[in-house]
């Protein structure tokens, strides 16, 4: 039964003092990815974080590759990936968003580094911005930043 909030919990007591955590983030729709960015910060100095390695690519076409250059520097982690995709926006608006979903999906299964989906692929620009909330209020960016930070742990766990 859904209860009206149906986003991943976090575990209790997760950190990631000992992590080292890659952002890659498209220029497309700088202000909104801005926001995404501002949120996976939060989200990773909470969780104490120190290092970041922070990258940007021309658009959401390229953050895969982005995520498959820094995934296989192994000079991180994990990766949370930034980039906003308006439909009403954009022309090729499937390929582009599939595109990126699909390349990221492939980067992480294939290198074994976790990569956290933090773009936005949504219909308006009102979606976007509150999807890229300030703190306290939904940020894809930050919740992105939990995914990765659980899921190197994950992977350390078992390395
Ligand atoms: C070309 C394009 C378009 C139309 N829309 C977006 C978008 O909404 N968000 C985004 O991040 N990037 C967009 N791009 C750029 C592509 O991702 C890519 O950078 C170019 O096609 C060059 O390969």
């Amino acid at each position: 039964m859904a209860s009206g909030d149906e986003r991943a919990t976090t575990p209790d007591g997760l950190g990631g003092a000992d992590l080292r955590i890659g952002i890659v983030r498209a220029r497309w729709n700088v202000e909104i990815v801005d926001r995404l960015l501002a949120g996976t910060l939060r989200g990773l100095e909470a969780l104490g974080v120190e290092h970041v390695l922070d990258e940007t690519v021309p658009g959401s076409f390229e953050v895969p590759m982005g995520a498959r250059i820094l995934a296989n520097s192994k000079q991180v982690d994990a990766i949370v990936c930034l980039g906003v995709v308006i439909r009403g926006e954009t022309t090729h608006y499937e390929i582009v968003s599939e595109e990126a979903a699909r390349g990221i999906q492939q980067i992480q299964l294939d290198t074994g580094v976790p990569i956290a989906f933090g773009l936005l692929t949504v219909e308006n620009e009102a979606q976007a911005l509150a999807r890229s909330e300030g703190p306290g209020g939904h940020n894809v960016g930050e919740e992105a930043a939990l995914v990765a930070v659980e899921m190197a742990q994950m992977e350390k766990r078992y390395r």
